[in-house]
């Protein structure tokens, strides 16, 4: 027993939901700390994956790791990352119905890392016939190439996604993986003009640099040497110690032909990439009659969206399952001196609808168990961030309308008429806070061209600077009938001719945005939800330090100490009769070795024989829901206690702690 409670105290414990004190945020955040320490940086809220960088690799994703999770139950085993895969794939071909993965968290908690080693445990686990291994090694393939174009080395992430990634995999009922698809949202299109200090521009430049054969380089017109271009000098860090341009072409090259990319879309790709470039060095004069002239001869054409892939692996028709991974593009709230922008007031609205749902579907899961048990449900009080999302999004009324009413104004709007335009008609909101007060003083907290929201997760100030030109967002009508014009077939296919022909003015940033946003929502909304929430520990990108003011930070913003008061609500600790039976019927004569009789009625006659009181649990139809972790901790040590010497120290591998 003793063992037990040193395993218990120094690992912690693998489900918040057994914390004893779980409205404790430093009970919880020491629970992470010490399994931290141990490398077990998986831990559950009931079926919510919590996972805390390690910045090191940990042998915990090998093929076995693979195969101990396959079809073993959740609980029955420590918590990872492939428990959940697991889990959401037999639920979905049992349940035949679609479910989808959400992970969230700030840049660099691991995010990327968990979607990729989802994908890696269905692309090894699932069943696949030969003709379906192209499709999953083109599901495999697809990462490096979506890396190279859309992630950078920014200060806090050496590999950031800046952009939203929506992955569709469809299953047959043989639970074969048969199609896919993959939505983009919102990528960070100025890094190709600007990087701030420290910071890199999209790995791809740097890659075709670094790795691309003299050969060609000679034939895009570039010298291999990144300081030559000015798109990749204003970081000034052209070279990063934890990335190998030079090994990430191969992959990258290698993986164009794997999903499908013709050696001629190929070379339309690098000439539109060596384009940037060149026209990033164009330089402008004055003409012998005053007019505008280019002084340097760059190739001018401009940079596509990457639509191929998707062509590779259409969804069949007639699929009937479908298992959809999702994966948010983080935020975080940085210290409120920090000026933030447009892409980053779109982040955190995208996070507040996502915080919405989430409440929204571990609320309602949590009450449609009690419900389909037959337990009386207890409702539970919460921050509902509805305010929030309509502060933003409600029409006329919402940030966004008047922005766009700002944006079609004729006239001179300005960024600065924009702000003037929120304090009048948002300004005594409770989440939007601007410089001038309702007495007409002013107060400091807020610079004249910003405003603050109050969001879930904390305070951000924005700089309304930049706003109306990025809510605009127009490329000019007949750039775009060229563009759709040109032989090359990349570039003639990166708009639809809809958007070139219609006469209508296109939508903004902003709406669009919001619109994507809404049907994102309402397709997650229609399928089982699995959330993992990830965890930076410090910013240094270091391993073994856990800092934990930055820690307590993501677990207030996640929403974690909610999630934990609604799973606790009623009841710690739940689960079917029959797993339950099975774990303790040795502690019961009137249970061991076999118990004959309805299900029910064994936990019932186990339960009454280990002296349960009433009010430590309840019996629904189909499990047994224990109030207090105490219960069920007495219980596991009265099992501890009764295994010989030998297994007991082997036991607690695996028993329920870890
Ligand atoms: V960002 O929002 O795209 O800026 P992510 O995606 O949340 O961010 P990412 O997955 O890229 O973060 O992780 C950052 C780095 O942490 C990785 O490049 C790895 O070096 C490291 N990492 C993350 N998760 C793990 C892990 N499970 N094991 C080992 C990890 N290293
Ligand atoms: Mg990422």
């Amino acid at each position: 027993m003793e063992s037990t409670l040193t395993a218990r105290d120094r690992v912690g414990v693998q489900d918040f939901v057994l914390l004893e004190n779980y409205t404790s945020e430093a009970a919880f955040i020491e629970n992470l700390r010490r399994r931290f320490g141990e490398n077990l940086i998986y831990t559950y809220i009931g079926s919510v994956l919590v996972s805390v960088n390690p910045n090191k690799n940990l042998e915990i994703y090998s093929k076995a790791h693979m195969e101990r999770y396959r079809g073993v139950s959740f609980y029955e085993i420590s918590p990872h990352i492939y428990a959940v895969s697991d889990n959401t794939y037999r639920a979905m071909r049992t349940e035949r119905r679609d479910h989808c993965i959400l992970i969230s968290g700030e840049s660099g908690a691991g995010k990327t890392e968990a979607s990729k080693k989802i994908l890696q445990y269905y692309a090894t686990t699932c069943p696949v016939t030969d003709n379906m291994s192209t499709l999953r090694d083109r599901l495999l393939q697809s990462n490096p190439v979506l890396e190279a174009f859309g992630n950078a080395k920014t200060l806090r992430n050496d590999n950031s996604s800046r952009f939203g990634k929506y992955m569709d995999v469809q299953f047959d009922f043989r639970g074969a993986p048969i199609g896919g698809h993959i939505l983009n949202y919102l990528l960070e299109k100025s890094r190709v003009v600007h990087q701030n200090h420290g910071e890199r521009n999209f790995h791809i430049f740097y890659q075709l640099l670094e790795g691309g054969e003299q050969d060609l380089l000679s034939k895009l017109g570039l010298e291999r040497n990144a300081q030559k271009y000015q798109y990749l000098v204003k970081g000034c860090c052209p070279r990063v110690s934890s990335i190998n341009d030079k090994n990430d072409w191969k992959t990258v090259r290698k993986a164009l032909t794997v999903i499908g990319f013709h050696e001629d879309e190929v070379e339309d790709l690098l000439n539109i990439i060596a384009s940037v470039l060149h026209l990033g060095n164009t330089q402008f004069g004055e003409g012998e009659n005053g007019e505008n002239q280019i002084t340097t001869e760059p190739q001018l054409k401009y940079v596509s969206k990457v639509g191929t892939m998707n062509e590779q692996y259409p969804p069949p028709p007639n699929t009937h399952t479908t298992h959809t991974h999702y994966k948010v593009l983080d935020t975080r709230k940085l210290p409120s001196a920090t000026k933030h922008g447009f892409e980053q007031f779109c982040i955190n609205y995208c996070n507040e609808k996502l915080q919405q749902l989430f409440i929204e579907l571990t609320l309602k899961s949590e009450q449609e168990e009690y419900e389909a048990e037959g337990i009386t449900w207890e409702l539970v009080k919460y921050f509902d961030n509805k305010i929030i999302c309509d502060l933003v999004e409600e029409k006329h009324k919402g940030l966004i309308s008047i922005l766009d009413e700002e944006c079609l104004r004729p006239g001179e709007p300005s960024d600065i008429s924009f702000l003037e335009k929120l304090e009048d008609t948002l300004g005594g909101h409770a989440h939007f806070v601007t410089h001038k007060l309702a007495n007409g003083k002013t107060r400091k907290v807020v610079s004249r061209e910003e405003f603050k929201l109050i969001h879930y997760a904390g305070e951000v100030n924005y700089s309304v600077n930049g706003f109306l030109d990025k809510n605009n967002d127009l490329l000019y009508r007949n750039l775009k009938e060229v563009i759709c014009q040109s032989d090359s077939q990349v570039l003639s296919q990166c708009f639809h001719r809809e958007e070139v022909t219609d006469q209508k003015r296109p939508e903004t940033a902003a709406t669009q945005f919001k619109n994507s946003l809404a049907k994102l929502i309402e397709i997650l909304r229609s399928k089982e939800p699995s959330y993992v929430r990830c965890i930076k520990p410090n910013d240094a990108k270091q391993s073994g330090r856990f800092d934990e003011a930055l820690v307590r930070h993501q677990v207030k913003y996640l929403g974690l100490m909610e999630n934990l008061r609604v799973r606790r609500a009623g009841f710690a600790y739940r689960r079917h009769y029959e797993t339950f039976l099975q774990r303790y019927k040795s502690l019961c004569p009137g249970t061991w070795p076999n118990w004959q009789g309805r299900l029910a009625d064994g936990v019932a006659t186990l339960v009454q024989h280990l002296g349960y009181h009433p009010e430590e649990y309840k019996l629904g139809k189909t499990k047994i829901f224990i109030r207090f972790p105490k219960t069920l901790f007495s219980t596991e040590d009265a099992l501890e206690a009764r295994r010989p010497a030998l297994v007991l120290t082997l036991q607690t591998s695996w028993r329920g702690y870890r």
